[in-house]
């Protein structure tokens, strides 16, 4: 294993690193061997109360941060992004250890998290309210305002890609934040706390408090000087957040919450290329994907020859030590392993076809063979429910009006795929899915500019993109009273 220094463990609360009040610490743990990788601060309701005084105090209409000018903003963002990108060989390697993703898509994770902050820095001071004919003798217009202090909670899956997602935007807009990290993940969000005190952002505008859900993560979801919670992971705890959002005050919230998403293969594709294009979309981040493609469609024309095709593929994955050069490292954690475990064996009681892979591999870390079931059916527990493991499942369909019908027949709506050359065919399905983002041809391309979310239960407003700011402003209506028109 690469040695990889651990610098941060402490909170991180007023551009200051800090112990818990409690003096709790936590460990984290490296998914590969099962070790301890650090111990860290367990942030609890005595430091989220600590950090929102502090975002508070960040927010006040005289600080630093709310009298700086917009492009001010920017420049900060931009001078993050360079931080990041100087620092993404040992932030990559710091996340692999943490994460137990490939080393190398770590390290283009936080070049794409830059690209993230750099979006949003240039819209900081292109923030635009209208004009408005209001009828009277008035003159109305509408201004756009930071939402004000933000809580933002984040999963293990893609730990800064999900942060920038979050930040950016907030930043833009001139809110200020804190950030609770996943439990299984804190280390990177730590590191990145260290560049944003770097970067020249004033105390308080960013705070990071690593710590569990229950505790920390319900504090500030309670919390009555928070105005907005962002949250990416499981339904179950969005709906939880959803509750304690309008608990005490009414907060704002956006949800981008877990998937089960169709793709879908019409008989005219390549089947080597659609094969490739639905690994990719079913195993990519070992299935750790909110929008993976996990329901595989394929239309009864070129089944067979696809399945074949899939589960060559599947075998060759590359899987092992994430510091090595492979495709697929472990799964994050003992829970999500065992779990994803028992989908596979419920895939096989169930009746689906297991064609590649069905088991875990080796007997240390939490490492799962690449997984494809061929003849799964619609009710199956594999084709209703979230994995978040590498485990393709495929199903048969013969026509169109069926496959709509089947693709929405899920209560989630993230993401859609369809691959075809009929243009016709791929932008009726488009426009008859249910869902936040439809590839066509390509699946899980998801870029600063184009916004994403869920519809049903996949989630609540939308990130990135012009849609992705608006999420972090108030807009406020201003009317003056101009004299009466001389009769
Ligand atoms: O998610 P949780 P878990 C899905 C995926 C996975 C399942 C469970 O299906 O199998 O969720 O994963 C914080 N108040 N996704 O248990 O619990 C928690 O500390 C406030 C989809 O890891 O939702 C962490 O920071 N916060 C997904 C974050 O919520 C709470 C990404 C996510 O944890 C909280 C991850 C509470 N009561 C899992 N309870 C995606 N959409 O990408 C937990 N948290």
């Amino acid at each position: 294993m690469v040695k990889v220094e651990v610098k941060y463990t402490k909170l991180f609360i007023n551009n200051e690193w800090v112990d818990a009040v409690s003096k709790k610490t936590f460990p984290t743990i490296n998914p590969h061997d099962e070790t301890v990788i650090a111990e860290v601060a367990e942030g609890d309701k005595a430091d989220v109360d600590i950090a929102v005084a502090a975002a508070k105090k960040a927010f006040h209409r005289y600080s630093p941060w709310r009298i700086l000018d917009a492009s001010g903003r920017g420049l900060l963002m931009l001078k993050l992004a360079d931080l990041i990108e100087s620092q993404a060989k040992y932030l990559a390697e710091l996340e692999t250890l943490d994460c137990g993703k490939p080393v190398k898509t770590a390290e283009e994770e936080f070049y794409y998290s830059a690209t993230v902050l750099r979006y949003y820095a240039g819209k900081a001071d292109k923030i635009l309210g209208n004009t408005i004919p209001a009828d009277g003798e008035v003159m109305s217009m509408t201004i756009k305002e930071p939402v004000g202090v933000c809580a933002q909670i984040i999963p293990w899956n893609y730990p800064i890609p999900m942060m920038s997602w979050k930040i950016a935007p907030a930043l833009a807009a001139g809110c200020t934040i804190i950030v609770k990290p996943a439990e299984q993940t804190p280390l990177t969000a730590l590191a990145v706390a260290a560049l944003i005190k770097e970067a020249g952002f004033p105390p308080g505008v960013v705070n990071i408090i690593p710590g569990y859900g229950p505790t920390a993560g319900a504090a500030l979801t309670h919390h009555p000087d928070v105005d907005k919670v962002a949250f990416t992971g499981s339904t179950e705890v969005g709906k939880i957040i959803l509750g304690a959002a309008s608990a005490v005050n009414l907060k704002r919230v956006t949800l981008e919450l877990g998937g089960k998403s169709p793709l879908v293969v019409f008989n005219d594709a390549d089947v080597e290329k659609a094969a490739q294009i639905a690994h990719g979309a079913a195993f990519a981040n070992g299935g750790q994907c909110c929008c993976a493609g996990t329901r595989t469609y394929v239309q009864s024309g070129i089944y067979d020859q696809f399945v074949a095709k899939a589960a060559e593929i599947a075998a060759k994955r590359s899987v092992g030590n994430p510091f090595d050069d492979v495709e697929q490292g472990p799964q994050i954690d003992q829970d999500m392993y065992s779990k994803v475990l028992g989908y596979i064996e419920a895939g096989k009681a169930g009746g689906a076809k297991c064609v590649v892979g069905g088991d875990k591999l080796g007997d240390k870390g939490y490492y799962i063979k690449p997984t494809v079931f061929a003849d799964v059916k619609d009710d199956m527990k594999i084709a209703k429910e979230e994995i978040f493991g590498p485990v393709q499942s495929i199903l048969k369909f013969e026509t169109f009006e069926e496959i709509v019908d089947r693709a929405n027949d899920t209560n989630y709506g993230l993401g859609a795929g369809v691959i075809t050359n009929d243009i016709t065919l791929a932008m009726s399905f488009a426009k008859y899915v249910r869902a936040g983002s439809v590839w066509i041809n390509i699946y899980d391309h998801v870029t600063s500019q184009t916004p994403f979310g869920g519809f049903k239960d996949s989630g609540i407003g939308r990130e990135l993109g012009e849609d992705g700011i608006n999420q972090y402003l108030e807009t406020k209506t201003i009317t003056l009273a101009l004299p009466k028109v001389p009769q």
